[in-house]
């Protein structure tokens, strides 16, 4: 089997609700890549990747774009289902942006799924259940607000809540912990995302200032460093999310002991292959995680979900999903859905979406 064609689909994805409000950003449309690898045999694989805006992290829409334009054509002709070599040639045709990268290595699961007859989670191993838990993340509003909210959705049957804070008044956010902590049940799981936000100031003084509140504290501060410094001082288990830029930082923070767990994105983590290799450091060094992306459709969330089925349930973190802030599926029949906070494991083979006619338009790039 060779791979015959490439094409490159732009997506626009308004938020839901107006916007999604971080500490470092505010978006409120997302646009998503996604890639259609055609094979000789017919045979059809679908990758994405959308980063959440140009700030979040270093990842953005143009970024991964110019980079499959750098790559795609030297992929036509190799055999989709040799995974190691197909990632050996984007190697040697772009230096880094492994995020632009994954979108080619989700596809290529999605290839070989449908080509052995299996789904994605088989192939990495084998699914240890037939539905895996979800998280909802609020965006930052104030402290009445994000309480009324986590009470609602934790009333759904979400099984974990993040609460964004940061980006404004130390006092507010502390509020907001606070008014969350008056109303989180104990079987509910906690973490208060501050997506870089604080200076390692903020981040010791708010933790101390809520030591009795049951949260794990995700990504304070911009950096590795900066939060490796102030590790012994907070008062609350710390989770890394945007500074794990690679598997270098996975192994540093599991050796050093810097992080007990971390929120975890599968394309800025380079895709379907580099996750499963980071799933079993973490399983070794017994560290959670959860199976995101930054955002993005159906294609990206199966293959998340994919991903977490097959993660150990007690260090699983879940898999988060942009659908409860998107409109419509690619797929209106197999598309990823959170039923009571959690989301079944796709049943079809490869990553078991079937975009409809039309779902992403007209090709912004084709490569044959
Ligand atoms: C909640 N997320 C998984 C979605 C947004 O992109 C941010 C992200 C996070 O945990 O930082
Ligand atoms: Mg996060």
């Amino acid at each position: 089997m060779r791979i015959a064609a490439i094409r490159i689909y732009g997506v626009s994805l308004p938020v839901v609700g107006g916007e999604y409000r971080m500490a470092s950003a505010t978006n409120k449309v997302l646009d998503s890549t996604v890639v259609e690898i055609e094979t000789d045999t017919g045979l059809i694989g679908y990758g994405e990747v959308c980063p959440a805006g140009s700030v979040y992290q270093p990842q953005h829409t143009l970024g991964a774009r110019a980079a499959l334009e750098e790559i795609c054509t030297s992929l036509i002709g190799l055999n989709p289902l040799e995974i190691e070599n197909v990632a050996r040639a984007m190697e040697a045709a772009l230096n880094g942006s492994s995020y632009a990268k994954a979108a080619i290595d989700i596809a290529l699961w999605d290839i070989a799924g449908k080509h052995y007859n299996a789904r994605v989670c088989d192939l990495l191993g084998g699914a240890v259940r037939r539905k895996v838990p979800s998280y909802y993340s609020t965006t930052v509003m104030s402290p009445d607000d994000t309480a009324a909210l986590v009470a609602e959705k934790q009333a759904e049957g979400y099984p974990k809540i993040q609460t964004k804070v940061g980006g404004r008044s130390l006092e507010e956010d502390i509020a907001t912990i606070r008014k969350v902590g008056e109303i989180i049940r104990p079987n509910v799981k906690w973490a208060v995302d501050v997506n870089r936000g604080w200076s390692t100031r903020d981040a010791i003084t708010a933790s101390r200032l809520t030591e009795d509140l049951p949260y794990v504290l995700e990504q304070p501060c911009n950096t590795y460093d900066e939060i490796a410094s102030i590790r012994s001082q907070l008062r609350h288990p710390v989770y890394l999310d945007e500074s794990t830029e690679h598997l270098g930082i996975i192994l540093k923070a599991a050796v050093e002991r810097t992080a007990d767990g971390f929120g975890l994105k599968v394309t800025r983590l380079g895709g379907l292959t580099a996750m499963r290799t980071v799933r079993d450091v973490c399983h070794f060094a017994r560290l959670p995680f959860s199976c995101d992306d930054a955002w993005g459709g159906d294609i990206i969330a199966a293959a998340c979900v994919h991903l977490a089925a097959t993660v150990n349930p007690t260090l699983c973190e879940g898999a988060w999903i942009a659908a409860p802030y998107i409109d419509g599926h690619y797929d209106d029949i197999a598309g990823i859905e959170i039923k009571d906070g959690w989301i079944d494991v796709p049943t079809g083979a490869g990553l078991g979406i079937t975009p409809k006619q039309n779902a992403f338009g007209e090709p912004i790039r084709e490569y044959s």
